[in-house]
């Protein structure tokens, strides 16, 4: 493997997508985008981008595939893959909540003592209620995650909240915040010392770029 490039994982298709290139590009990094393509070359920069499903990259990461990756904290955080966080780039902002259906009592936390609670974060919502003292039956789905209580699936779930609007439009209101994400940029930590300084130019871009931005 080339040690002396930076290969740069981002999310192909998604949330985060337009905001990881737009990043990029304003660092005054240039590279192909043509459409479909999975991995480019930067023209002016020795880097390459991948682009891949947003929960491939910190494995990817970790395995050194990719050295760089940009992802929500959320998909960082729930893979438990061994990465560094090495910076917060302010973008796609969002908490990952606690929904239960509109017309249950709720009082607080012990509430969900021995309920169901349907989730794509299965380690995120079991750290919370360990450190509530709370013990709850977690049902891992992939998706759809806010119809489980009324269909009869679960009693609770505990998915990605934007503005709230999925929950109201299921009939759910929010009743815990369990996690606060955004977008970072995770690095392997096993850069050669070339990459480690690219990572360093990277950074120091992407700072001036968010400095100018505030
Ligand atoms: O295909 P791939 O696996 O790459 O993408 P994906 O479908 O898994 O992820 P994607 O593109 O939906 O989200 C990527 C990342 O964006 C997430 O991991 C979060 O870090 C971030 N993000 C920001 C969000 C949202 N906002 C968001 N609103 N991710 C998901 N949602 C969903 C949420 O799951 C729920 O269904 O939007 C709905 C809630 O939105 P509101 O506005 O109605 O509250
Ligand atoms: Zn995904």
């Amino acid at each position: 493997m080339n040690d002396n490039i930076l290969r740069i994982a981002i999310q192909k298709s998604g949330r985060l997508s337009e905001d990881s290139l737009k990043l990029i590009k304003e660092c005054g990094i240039r590279f192909d985008n043509g459409a479909g393509k999975l991995k480019t070359d930067a023209t002016n920069f020795p880097a390459e981008i991948l682009f891949l499903r947003d929960d491939d990259i910190p494995g990817y990461v970790e395995d050194g595939v990719a050295h760089l990756g940009i992802v929500g904290e959320n998909v960082s955080e729930e893979s438990c893959k061994d990465v560094d966080t090495v910076h917060k780039l302010g973008f796609s902002k969002c908490r990952l909540s606690i929904g239960v259906l509109r017309e249950a009592e709720y009082h607080g936390v012990q509430d969900l003592q021995g309920k169901s609670i349907a989730t794509t974060y299965p380690r995120l919502l079991e750290q919370y209620l360990k450190s509530h003292d709370v013990t709850a039956d977690i049902h891992e789905i992939s998706g759809s995650v806010e119809i489980a209580p009324s269909i009869g699936l679960a009693d609770a779930v505990c998915d990605i909240v934007s503005s709230g609007s999925t929950l109201l439009s299921n009939g759910l209101k929010e009743v815990e915040t369990i996690f606060r994400s955004e977008a970072v940029m995770i690095a392997s930590k096993h850069l050669s010392p070339v990459q480690q300084d690219l990572l360093d130019q990277l950074l120091f871009r992407i700072k001036s770029v968010q400095v100018a931005k505030n």
